[in-house]
């Protein structure tokens, strides 16, 4: 896995503004994506995504408090990021990745990578 930390987040103020949470993601095979995974109010919003094998994952935390993005089997890790940063994780193996928060290990969620 590919981890690229501590990429700024300079649009998070105008998307937040526009009112958008980063959706479920579906759609077809048309190449690999950049999608959006937000942390706020401790919790992975969504908790859930659905991606493609070469997809990257932008974890965006939106708290005043730091946390992570951590493959429970620990096959990668976000490191610590914080407020307002974000890191980017390519995911080219698929399967089902349970992850929680290092700092705040009550915080899950799963990424799904199906075959691209
Ligand atoms: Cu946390």
């Amino acid at each position: 896995m590919r981890v690229v930390s501590g990429a700024t987040r300079r649009r998070f103020g105008l998307l937040m503004g526009a009112g958008l949470v980063a959706p479920l993601v579906v759609r077809a095979h048309d190449g690999p994506h950049l999608v959006e995974a937000g942390i706020e109010g401790f919790a992975f919003v969504p908790c859930r995504l659905e991606i493609r094998a070469g997809d990257t994952v932008r974890w965006t935390n939106h708290d005043i408090a730091p946390h992570t993005a951590t493959d429970k089997a620990g096959g990668w890790d976000t490191g610590r990021i914080a407020k307002g940063e974000s890191s980017d994780v390519t995911y080219d193996a698929p399967g089902t990745y349970a992850v929680f928060c290092r700092f705040h290990p009550n915080m899950i969620a799963e990424v799904v990578v199906e075959p691209a």
